[in-house]
């Protein structure tokens, strides 16, 4: 952690490169297969894209990068360099001039003003918070029936350590006028060129939810600067709700009374506003809302299928979970496919919107086929389903994980 933020962000005056328009896939490494039809994809070579090691590759441009699930086996903090990446718009800044940066607080307040970067930094008691970011669209690739959307796996999330200033603590010093209900987030790439207002990435939460404590502005991650890729030098973190939120390169925030209209915020990123966002292909009449706290979700990371088990001996299973919108309140194994489940054991808690371990002994009571189940339930009694309800913006996946292996 470096003892000055601020100069740290300062250090860099120039970062990022063309590189990331000029791949193609026939400069992939290698390939991997995600488990759904369609699924091979190639990995890149590390450092195809600027700061990032081997990724999945799902779309050059707008890069659409996937972290391999191998990664999640060794890291609960995913490194910088492996963390997913998702883009709009094709024409994202592939540079900074973090001497020029500004971030602007106005609209609906008493006194509007900017920051320098160094004054962020400086200026502003740092807060540290971990926190899962996970794409809306985490996991498309398993509904069914499939819909349209980036094809991912289970990679598009990361578990960081956030340092930055609460949102309420710069509203605080803007003073928010009664009656305003929201707050509109702009980021750098409208000023990098003309984009149709309809187009810009531009997202807007209740006031409620950007005053809420863990809301802030973030200038690391993980200990060092963003990586260009993830919103350098400055984004928004919002932890419990899904990244669709988490603007990066922000650089405008405008308190309104206005829900925002612009694409991304409706019709794009809205869910069903039924029980789970959940409805059926080609219902009519349903009313959506915009996408909010994420679900609660848990994944294997020591065991794959296909993998030997040693039959009337205990196996340590690992793994990790997190509770979406609260905290995770536990994780338990099935291995009869859901009639019985056994709770595993916690480990470190890194706060309520963090991914956290997991561990259960298991002893596989004869030779043959193990199915093993793990679901997650968090502080609001959510837990996991079988299958995930369906929507047709593909989001939401939080369907109970298998592996199936062999006990020898
Ligand atoms: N400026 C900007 N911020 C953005 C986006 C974008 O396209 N532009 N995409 C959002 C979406 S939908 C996701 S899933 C996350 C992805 O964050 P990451 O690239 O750090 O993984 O960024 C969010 N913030
Ligand atoms: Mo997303």
């Amino acid at each position: 952690m470096p003892a000055n933020p601020g100069a740290a962000l300062g250090r860099r005056a120039i970062l990022g490169g063309g590189a990331a328009l000029l791949v193609s896939p026939a400069l992939a490494a290698s390939e991997v297969r995600l488990p759904f039809a369609n699924g091979l994809r190639p990995l890149t070579k590390p450092g195809l894209f600027p700061g990032k090691q081997q990724m999945i590759l799902q779309r050059v441009r707008a890069p659409l990068l996937e972290t391999p699930w191998d990664v999640f086996r060794k890291h609960l903090f995913i490194p910088n360099d492996q963390a997913y990446v998702r883009w709009h718009i094709p024409d994202f800044p592939t540079a900074i001039d973090v001497g020029k940066y500004r971030l602007r607080i106005d609209g609906d307040v008493a006194h509007p003003f900017e920051l320098t970067l160094d004054e962020l930094a400086g200026k502003f008691p740092a807060h540290k918070q971990a926190a899962i970011n996970q794409c809306s669209g985490n996991s498309r690739g398993l509904i069914e029936p499939r819909v349209a959307g980036a094809q991912w796996g289970n990679g598009a999330m990361y578990n960081a350590m956030w340092t930055g200033v609460p949102l309420a603590a710069l509203l605080d010093r803007a003073g928010v006028k009664p009656g305003a209900t929201h707050v509109a987030f702009h980021n750098i790439e409208e000023l990098i060129e003309p984009i149709p207002p309809h187009a810009l990435f531009y997202k807007v939460l209740p006031l409620a939810r950007a005053t809420d404590p863990s809301t802030m502005v973030a200038y690391e991650m993980n200990g060092a600067n963003l990586p260009l890729l993830n919103g350098f030098p400055i984004r928004l973190i919002v932890p419990g709700w899904y990244a669709t939120y988490w603007v990066k390169m922000l650089t405008r925030i405008t308190v309104t009374t206005h829900p925002g209209t612009g694409f991304w915020m409706n019709p794009a990123y809205t869910i069903p506003d039924t029980p789970n966002g959940a409805m059926t292909p080609g219902q009519t009449g349903v009313k959506f809302v915009p996408i909010n706290a994420m679900d609660p979700r848990s994944f294997f990371t020591s065991v794959t299928n296909g993998a030997h088990l040693p039959a009337h001996k205990p196996t340590l299973l690992r793994g990790f979970a997190f509770g979406g919108g609260s905290a995770l309140a536990a994780v338990a194994v099935s291995a009869d496919n859901g009639t019985s489940w056994k709770d595993a054991a916690l480990g470190k808690d890194w706060g309520p919107y963090a991914s956290r371990e997991w561990s259960l002994s298991f002893t596989p009571a004869k030779p043959g086929p193990v199915r093993l189940l793990v679901r997650a339930t968090n502080a609001a009694g959510a837990v996991q389903p079988m299958v995930a309800g369906w929507n047709p913006g593909g989001f939401l996946y939080n369907a109970i994980e298998h592996v199936d292996m062999r006990a020898v």
